[in-house]
């Protein structure tokens, strides 16, 4: 394969994952220009391309180099590294995003009273995930029936053609509104950056390298918060251990007002109304949480 000096990513073209890696992805610096068939968008200020394919195709393009990078859930990646081929190149999961969150679970009729894997010896268990739920039971030493279905998995049980499933959850809905309920989780998922094993001995490996700082420093400030408050000396304590973590908090002087203090903290996550309340109640007032832009250390 004649090398290549751009770096090129494979991403979801239509699908859960689309917005959020394309907006990341421009948090990063990036931008593109869309071709008309939009398969594959021209990267503008850095020598970085798009592919958009459906996600299931990702992993592939990356072991086959025809990509360096990709945009993909840690379910599809896995259920590559067990079920791709003997040809397959074994992947790397370079970073998780923090988007795209579900998790693969067991899942049987609401009826039927699941304790433990072993009730699901000799039954049947439809899945889009044959790798990874056949990985799972021969860990749980469950000898089950494994029906692969490509989609649609959650009617398999009202069809008769399974007894149990195992498919992707989020919020719950649709396992409720097919008359399942969750039994076990096999793996927690979210949306990750793939590669290969090995960085590209080229300038490739060097863009991918600026690539991940740049992202690391994305995901830091997208989870980062700034509270400002005013409290009391007095309660300085009490507010100070209810403060969500990050490094130490800044206190500044308030003009005029000997006893009072002003304090900055920078909080690793979200921070929610009933934190903020419970600070209020200690004492803390005129506090603001402000969203960080961007941040050098
Ligand atoms: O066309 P293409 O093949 O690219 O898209 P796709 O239909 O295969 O993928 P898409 O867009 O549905 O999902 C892409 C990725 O999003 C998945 O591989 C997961 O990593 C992640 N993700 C996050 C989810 C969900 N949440 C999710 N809820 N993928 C699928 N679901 C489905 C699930 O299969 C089930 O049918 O949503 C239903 C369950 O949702 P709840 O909220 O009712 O529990
Ligand atoms: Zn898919």
């Amino acid at each position: 394969m004649k090398p290549r000096d751009r770096l090129r990513i494979a991403m979801q073209k239509s699908g859960r994952l689309t917005e959020p890696a394309l907006d990341l992805l421009t948090r990063c610096g990036l931008t593109f220009r869309q071709s008309r068939d939009k398969l594959f968008c021209f990267g503008e200020g850095e020598p970085v391309d798009l592919l958009l394919v459906r996600d299931d195709d990702i992993p592939g393009l990356i072991a086959q180099g025809v990509c360096d990078l990709g945009i993909v859930g840690r379910n599809v990646l896995s259920e590559f590294q067990l079920t791709g081929g003997r040809e397959a190149e074994p992947l790397a999961e370079l970073r998780p995003l923090g988007f795209g969150r579900c998790r693969l679970s067991i899942a049987v009729p609401q009826e039927l009273d699941y304790r433990e894997p072993r009730q699901l010896q000799g039954r049947r268990i439809a899945t889009s995930y044959p790798g990874l739920l056949g990985e799972w039971l021969r860990a749980q030493g469950v000898d089950a029936g494994v029906v692969t279905l490509a989609g649609s998995v959650e009617i398999a049980p009202k069809l008769g053609t399974a007894d149990a499933i195992c498919d992707l959850v989020q919020s719950g809905g649709t396992l409720v509104a097919n008359q399942l309920r969750e039994a076990d989780v096999l793996l927690q998922s979210e949306a990750v950056l793939a590669g290969p094993l090995a960085l590209p001995a080229d300038e490739r490996g060097d863009l991918l390298e600026l690539l991940l700082k740049r992202l690391d420093g994305v995901i830091q400030v997208r989870e980062s918060r700034l509270l400002l408050l005013q409290t009391s000396r007095h309660s300085l304590e009490a507010v100070t251990r209810l403060l969500p973590g990050g490094p130490q908090p800044t206190l500044l002087p308030v003009a005029g007002q000997p006893d009072q203090l002003m304090l900055q903290a920078l909080c690793a996550g979200e921070v929610s109304w009933r934190q903020l309340e419970e600070i209020k109640k200690a004492g803390a007032r005129e506090m603001f949480v402000l969203p960080v832009e961007k941040m050098l250390a």
